[in-house]
C-alpha cells in the first residue's frame, strides 16, 4: 500500500500500463463524483484503454442537474472480468460507500482517488490528497502530468466536479489552483453560463416548495449554535419533489446568523424500508469539524460538510448533536 508523492507516481503508471479498467464512485453520486467519473473515462479513452463506468441501478435515474452529462454507456451491472481489471474509485472516502459488492471483494486491484480526508485509505494505491478542492481536481492534475489535453467532455465534466464541491468557488477548500484549473478548463471550451443554468438555475417549482417546507420547519438551539430541519417522505409527497431536491437546503440554513453546525435530517425512500433517515452536516465555522460529529455515527465526510445515517428519533438527534456542537465550542 503506497501513499503520496509514491502514490501519484504509480497511479499515473498504471493508467499508461493497465489495458483494462472499471470505474466506480460513492452511491447517491454528487457532482464531483459524477464529473470524475466521465473525466477519467475521456481521459482512460484518450489513452486508448478499454474502460467501463460502473454506476449503482439505485442510482439511476441521475439527479436532474447532472442528465445532462454523456453517461449513456455507463453500466449498472459488473462485467464478468471484473477481476482482471484495475478498480478506480473515485470521490469515494469508504470502501462500504461503493454501491457494488462485485468491487468490495478481497484481492481487487483497487486505485483509491480521492480528497476526503477521513479516506480509508482501502486501496492497492492510495492516492488521497485532502488539499484538493474535489476529486476532479486530483484528475485535472494527472491529466496534465499525463501531457493529455483535455477536450470538450472531459473539461466539462471536471468543471462539474470543480464548481459543486467548492460551492461555485465560496466555500473553505477553494484555492488558487482551483481558479487556475478553472481558466484551464475555460480555455478548453467550458461555457461558464451554460453551466450554470444547467447546475444552478431551471429549478423545478416542486424543489422551491420542499425548499419553503424545509425553512418553515426549521428550528434552532444553543442561540442558533445548531440549526436543524427534517424532510419526511410527506414533505416530497406533498411537494412533488424528488429526493435529490433537497440538495442546496443545508446552505440556506448554514447561512443564518450565529449558525455553527447546520443539520438537515431526511427520511427517504431508499433508506425508509430500514427506518433509517440521513443526517447531512454543514459547519458555519472553519473551528468547527463535522466529520467528527458523522464518525462518531459511522458516517463520515469532510470538516464543512459530513453526513451519516442514523435510527435515532428526532428528540435524540437533537441532543446527541447538541452535545456534539457544544464540545467544539
Ligand atoms: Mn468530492
Amino acid at each position: 500500500v503506497s501513499e503520496p508523492p509514491d502514490a501519484r507516481a504509480q497511479v499515473l503508471d498504471e493508467l499508461q500500463r493497465a489495458n483494462r479498467f472499471i470505474l466506480v464512485a460513492h452511491e447517491n453520486p454528487d457532482g464531483d463524483a459524477l464529473g470524475s467519473l466521465v473525466a477519467m473515462h475521456e481521459l482512460l479513452d484518450l489513452l486508448g484503454k478499454e474502460n467501463a463506468v460502473y454506476i449503482a441501478p439505485d442510482d439511476l435515474p441521475l439527479p436532474r442537474e447532472y442528465r445532462f452529462l454523456d453517461l449513456s454507456y455507463a453500466i449498472s451491472t459488473t462485467p464478468d472480468d471484473v477481476h482482471e481489471r484495475t478498480v478506480i474509485f473515485l470521490d469515494c472516502g469508504n470502501i462500504d460507500r461503493n454501491p457494488a459488492e462485485e468491487l468490495r471483494q478481497p484481492g481487487m486491484h483497487i486505485l483509491n482517488i480521492d480528497h476526503h480526508h477521513d479516506n480509508t485509505r482501502f486501496g492497492t494505491v492510495n492516492l488521497v490528497e485532502p488539499d484538493a478542492s474535489c476529486t476532479a481536481e486530483i484528475i485535472w492534475s494527472l491529466v496534465s502530468d499525463l501531457g493529455v489535453r483535455p477536450n470538450k467532455a472531459m473539461a466539462d465534466a471536471l468543471y462539474v466536479g470543480l464548481i459543486t464541491d467548492t460551492g461555485k468557488f465560496m466555500y473553505e477548500n477553494t484555492s488558487p489552483r482551483s481558479h487556475i484549473m478553472a481558466a484551464e478548463l475555460i480555455e478548453a471550451g467550458v461555457d461558464v453560463q451554460r453551466m450554470n443554468r444547467l447546475l444552478f438555475e431551471d429549478v423545478p417549482h416542486a424543489k422551491v416548495q420542499l425548499l419553503a417546507r424545509a425553512l418553515c420547519g426549521c428550528e434552532r438551539y444553543d442561540d442558533g449554535a445548531l440549526i436543524i430541519t427534517e424532510l419526511s417522505l410527506e414533505d416530497y409527497k406533498a411537494t412533488g419533489a424528488e429526493d435529490h431536491d433537497s440538495e442546496g437546503v443545508i446552505d440556506h440554513l448554514r447561512g443564518v446568523e450565529g449558525t455553527l453546525v447546520a443539520a438537515l435530517v431526511r427520511e427517504l425512500r431508499r433508506e425508509n424500508a430500514s427506518g433509517r433517515r440521513k443526517v447531512s452536516l454543514r459547519a458555519a465555522d472553519p473551528s468547527v469539524d463535522v466529520s467528527r460529529i458523522a464518525r462518531a455515527q459511522g458516517g463520515g465526510g469532510h470538516r464543512q460538510a459530513a453526513g451519516f445515517t442514523t435510527d435515532l428519533d428526532r428528540e435524540q438527534l437533537v441532543a446527541f448533536l447538541r452535545e456534539e456542537v457544544a464540545t467544539q465550542r
